[in-house]
């Protein structure tokens, strides 16, 4: 045991303090240096380690990644002062340390806040300086007890520290992150004046609000098992069932960011570039009240969800055609790929072929009736039904017609290019009435459509057709439900599968989510 750990303490203490007021300070500019260092790792890493955290960590991945950059300055300061405790060193070469650690802290600080709030601000100036309190304070704290200051002015000094972390972190948390001024905001109201088109019906339902449910819980497998008072057939909609089409709140976000691009739209256009023989710039205005803007049932889905996932949405988009945008910029024969690049450095690309034949891949400015959340995209997103989520680019800034095959995002990562959804059928509840037992769950295919769903209770022996909801759009996924007589309480082990609009059963062929998404039967053993 060395004799003086007084260094190691300080130094870990001071880097504690230092994370804990740069993350106090985050409101003001809506990020902070460690995010910073977070959103680099995530865009620098091979696509291998990329995608080994999202199939460890799924969702919580970034939240374990920032967690980690903490840590680590945390234990890298902790070495520094423990090897500072060892050697020998003089007053001089001490002070001397210290004094550079000071300035390299301030350094870090004032531009990793610089990045984080993108420039330089009254905001950036007051988060960098909140930040650096946490730091100053150990160091105040630190200096006084080397002094022996005494007891009580050095717990007076603790707590004044304490204290100016804290009301640091209040006053950003009063002040609050910044608003882009001007212009529509990500979720205004987005007026319909005209009807929409045919092929969607606006869904009636807004989810399952079953209030006849009692005990109800979610098994394992994520399916909501429940009892139940009603005495009533069964519809689509008891507990657990997802609702036709979602409200925005309630659709899945994945992208690669850790905090959302903030877009103002006063200063921003969609360009339309490359192989055209008329580039454009579309506003913000333009788009929104352009012509063919039309209303879309589409369920979107990540190729990231594991079977039986929560990484599927269902919601009405609203949008325009993308091959009715590039008709007015003229696209040329040399056109290969449509790519869309996006606020965020992201990029995704779709044959020009696919894009020319299909009215249903839209640029979409709208969901749910109003203009696009930011974490959906605002101002505007791209959506191509049918394909894994990872096609549709969300804060789209220019479509680029490029004359050669484009590598993008996450195909330079080794995802699949395609990325053509897999036929997938899910349970999402099972309820008891009485003697009845309900099984209910959605099935997806994409722009296959799905043709049948099939529900078996004794391991894949004998198979039952399960009743579909009427389509409430090609886009969309399909409920589905299958009641079944079971008078005495007991397990019950249920699998599912769907055959899609081509006549082609889901396979039961397991697949992991990477490369090309997950595949299997989705099953669920529980007891009621
Ligand atoms: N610009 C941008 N677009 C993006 C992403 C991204 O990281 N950046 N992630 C993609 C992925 S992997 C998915 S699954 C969908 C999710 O869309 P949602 O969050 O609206 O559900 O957005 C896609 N579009
Ligand atoms: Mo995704």
């Amino acid at each position: 045991m060395p004799q003086n750990t007084t260094g190691e303490f300080a130094w870990t203490a001071g880097a504690i303090a230092w994370v804990l007021a740069m993350v106090a300070a985050r409101p003001l500019v809506g990020s902070d240096p460690l995010l910073v260092i977070s959103q680099t790792v995530i865009e620098t890493a091979p696509g291998s380690l990329a995608t080994w955290a999202i199939e460890t960590f799924g969702v919580a991945a970034q939240t374990v990644l920032v967690a980690g950059v903490g840590v680590g300055i945390v234990i890298a300061a902790g070495i520094v002062g423990a090897i500072g405790d060892r050697v020998e060193v003089s007053r001089r070469q001490r002070s001397r340390v210290l004094r550079s650690t000071a300035v390299t802290a301030t350094i870090a600080t004032a531009g990793g806040f610089y990045l984080a709030a993108g420039g330089v601000s009254t905001r950036w100036l007051l988060a960098s300086g909140i930040a650096l309190t946490g730091p100053g304070m150990v160091w105040w704290i630190y200096t006084g007890t080397r002094a022996s200051i005494g007891r009580r002015r050095a717990l007076g000094r603790i707590g004044g520290g304490i204290s100016a972390v804290v009301a640091g972190g209040a006053v950003a948390r009063l002040i609050g992150q910044p608003v882009p001024k001007g212009g529509p905001q990500p979720g205004e109201p987005l007026e319909l004046e005209e009807k929409t088109e045919t092929g969607t019906t606006t869904p009636t339902t807004r989810g399952a609000r079953d209030e006849a449910a009692i005990e109800s819980r979610r098994s394992s497998e994520g399916v909501v098992v429940s009892l139940s008072n009603d005495e009533t057939d069964f519809a689509f909609d008891f507990a657990g069932m997802p609702p036709q089409s979602q409200s925005a709140a309630d659709h899945f976000v994945v992208d690669k960011n850790i905090s959302a691009p903030k877009v103002n739209t006063e200063n921003w256009a969609l360009a339309i570039r490359g192989a055209v023989d008329d580039e454009i710039d579309f506003a913000y205005e333009t788009l929104r009240k352009h012509p063919d803007r039309r209303e879309l049932t589409v369920t979107t889905l990540c190729i990231s969800n594991e079977v039986g996932g929560d990484l599927i949405g269902t919601t009405d988009w609203i949008g325009i055609p993308v091959r009715r945008l590039l008709a007015e910029a003229n696209v040329t024969d040399d056109a290969v790929d449509v790519v869309t690049h996006a606020r965020d450095g992201y990029s995704e690309a779709i044959p020009w072929s696919v894009v020319r034949d299909r009215d249903d891949i839209i640029l979409a400015v709208g969901m749910d009736g109003k203009a696009l959340p930011r974490a959906h995209g605002f101002p505007v997103r791209l959506l191509i039904p049918g394909r894994y989520g990872m096609k549709s680019t969300k804060w789209v800034t220019e479509i680029e017609l490029a004359d050669s095959d484009h590598t993008a995002y996450w195909d330079q990562r080794g995802w699949d290019e395609e990325a053509v959804v897999n036929t997938l059928s899910y349970i999402r509840a099972i309820q008891r009435r009485g003697d009845r037992v309900g099984i209910g769950g959605v099935a997806y295919a994409g722009t296959r459509g799905i043709e049948g769903v099939e529900v078996s209770l004794d391991g894949g022996e004998t198979w039952t057709d399960a009743d579909l909801e009427a389509p409430i759009s090609p886009h969309a996924w399909r409920r589905w439900q299958l009641v079944v007589d079971r008078p005495d309480a007991g397990p019950l082990d249920a699998v599912v599968r769907a055959t899609d609009g081509e006549g082609t059963r889901q396979t039961s062929q397991t697949a992991p989510p990477h490369p090309s998404g997950s595949a299997g039967w989705h099953s669920s053993s529980v007891s009621l």
